[in-house]
Order: structure tokens, then sequence, then C-alpha cells
């Protein structure tokens, strides 16, 4: 029985190209910026997302915590959505290691921080008040499903920030997700904001890495944090190598992930006692309501037993993500399995 595994687009494993551009790359010592591969890789993707320069990171959650640092000072508050991943996922290490008070306000359905909850939380000069010096934002926003945040939205919400003396950082991580569904270039949604990272290792197949873009001179800056987080990384043109096959090979292909993912969506949808919001199925996450009969978490230890991987999402609600290694198939194949178990538990 082929396992189905929709836990996560981190999943996906690099291709051949992939392992080929890795085993010929061109290195150098990165820290004194001196690899060929890693350098080409920051031009590409400051290119692609509109922003003088980039950073190549170990991770989403490493680019997300070398931004806050650059952005801010110990002591200064961000404002950032209650569903975010950085509030959620990151082990809690912009209060740790940045020393800033996470200010939470609640996201919409859609991952969207609206005006009436951003503006209210801004504070004023005050002796008593931490200084607001962030908003968080983003896209596509993970707990929300793979929601996307619209250019407009995004450019009148940063518009917002920055009349009030903020500045703007957007976790992108699956940014290309929400490029490619709306036909849109990447730097269209984050023409607006400061500092844009995104994941070369979810969708995109890569194996390691993320990119923090933004001014040259934040990237100055923002350099000398992640050395100081231990993240300068020699001959890491190694890795770049497959994170360049990523940006040039993968990004359109995201498209099939979303076909797949509405596949899924529109699957799980006919099966009784399974409830689902298509409209929030946007770009490759699938997120569904378990019935009441079985606890979420013996249902997804039972599908897990039955070979389909799936996320635990909170309350009664499990996450199943659509990457290049489920095809049209394996869906059909993880819905039957799916529906077979909802008609034995009745
Ligand atoms: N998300 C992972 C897990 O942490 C849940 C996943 O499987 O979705 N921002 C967003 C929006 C993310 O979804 C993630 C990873 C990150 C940042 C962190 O990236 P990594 O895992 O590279 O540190």
């Amino acid at each position: 029985m082929k396992d189905i595994d929709l836990r996560s687009d981190t999943l996906t494993l690099p291709t051949k190209e992939m392992r080929h551009a890795m085993y010929e790359a061109e290195v150098g010592d990165d820290v004194f910026k001196e690899d060929p591969t890693v350098n080409r890789l920051e031009e590409l993707a400051a290119n692609m997302l509109g922003k003088e320069a980039a950073l190549f990171t170990a991770s989403g959650t490493m680019s997300n915590l070398v931004a806050i640092l650059t952005h801010t000072r110990p002591g200064d508050e961000i404002i950032l959505g209650s569903e975010s991943h950085t509030f959620w996922y990151e082990v809690g290490g912009a209060s740790t290691l940045a020393g800033v008070v996470m200010r939470t306000v609640p996201n919409d359905e859609e991952g969207r921080l609206t005006p009436d909850v951003v503006e209210p939380a801004i504070r004023t000069k005050e002796i008593h008040y931490p200084e607001t010096a962030l908003l968080c934002l983003e896209n596509t926003h993970s707990r929300c499903g793979g929601t996307i945040l619209s250019p407009e939205y995004t450019s009148a919400i940063a518009e917002l920030a920055h009349r009030r003396g903020l500045r703007v950082h957007l976790d992108g991580a699956r940014i290309f997700n929400a490029a490619v569904a709306l036909g849109v270039p990447a730097s269209e949604l984050s023409g607006a904001v400061d500092s844009v990272c995104f994941c070369l290792s979810k969708g995109l197949s890569a194996p390691v890495g993320s990119l923090l873009c933004g001014t040259q001179e934040f990237m100055d800056r923002a350099r000398k944090w992640r050395k100081m987080m231990g993240g300068g990384m020699r001959q890491a043109g190694i890795i770049a190598a497959a994170g360049i096959i990523a940006l040039e090979t993968m990004v359109n292909r995201l498209a099939e992930d979303h076909a797949t993912a509405q596949h899924l969506a529109h699957g799980l949808a006919r099966i009784p006692g399974i409830t689902i919001n298509l409209d929030r199925v946007q770009t490759n996450m699938v997120v569904f309501e378990t019935p009441t009969t079985i606890s979420t978490l013996e249902f997804i230890k039972q599908m897990d037993a039955l070979g389909v991987g799936l996320l635990y999402r909170g309350g009664r609600m499990v996450r199943a993500v659509t990457h290049r290694m489920v095809g049209t198939t394996d869906i059909d194949e993880a819905l039957n399995r799916i529906e077979l178990f909802m008609k034995d538990i009745g």
C-alpha cells in the first residue's frame, strides 16, 4: 500500500536536476560573499521579489527571525496575526532572541489583518509603552489554510503601517503559490513591504533554504544578524544550487498542486461526515473538519495507519497539503481510504 503523505509540502524531495546542480555547483566561502552560486541565487531571488538584495538563510524560521531582529530593537513591540506562523510555530524566537513583545491581533478568516484591528494596536508615544516598530503579514496564510493576500490588500495595509511609522515584513514562505494562483509576478505581492522572505524547501522542492529580500542597506544589517545566529554557511552554494533550479523550474508547476488541492477538496466535500469550506481552498492547502463521532487526533492516527498522512490543525480541524510527490491518482486513492474509513466508523 502506497503512503500518501499530505502532512506538508516540506516533504518534497529534490529533483534529479537539483541533485545534479548540487554536484556541479561552483562554491566559495559565503561568509566572505565568495560563493558564486549563493550570490547568483540571492540575485535571482531579489529580482523575482522586486527588491534590491537578498540573503540566503537556513530556513523560513531563520528568515523571519533575522527580519525581526533587523527591523526592531529589544523592547519594541511587533504586531502580528493571532494565527500567524511566527506567533504559533517559531518557538517564540521573536520574544526570546529579538526581545520584542509580540502583540497579536485577530486575523480574519483569510489571514488578513484589517485596519480596524491594526490601527488601535499601534502605540502612541507614551512613557509606559513599548514602541510599535513592525507589522508582520503572511502570504499565503498557513493556519488559515493557504489563503491569499491580494496585492491591493497588501499595499493598503502597508500604506497604513508606513503612515504610522511602522515597517512591514511579509512572511511569504509560500508567496509563489499566491502569485501563481493569482497569475501575477511575486513582486506584485511584495512591492509594498519593506522585507519579504520565502521558502525554497516547500512546494518548490529544494532540500533546504529560504531567502530574505529587501533593500541593500537592510540586507547588510540582516547579514550580520544571520552571522550572529550561526547562519554563515560557508560553501552553501551546494544547497543554493538546488534553490536556483527551484526558482527557475518549479514555480509554474505549483498550479498542479493547486489543481490537486481542488480535486481533494471537492472529493472530501462529497464524503458524509466531513465538513469543508471550499471557498478557503485557494492554493495547495485543504483544511477540513472531522466528525464528532471520533476524536480528531484518533482520526489522524487511523488515517496514518491507512497510509494517508494528515496534520492536526486544532479543534476538529485537519490539514492536508498537496505537493509534487502526490498526483491525482494518489488523491483519488486517499479519498477512497478516507471514505471507507468514514463508512466504517458510521
Ligand atoms: N511551516 C511548516 C510547519 O512549521 C508547520 C509547514 O509544514 O507548513 N512561515 C510559514 C507560513 C510556514 O508555513 C513555515 C513552515 C515557516 C514560516 C517556517 O519555515 P521553516 O520550516 O523553513 O523554518
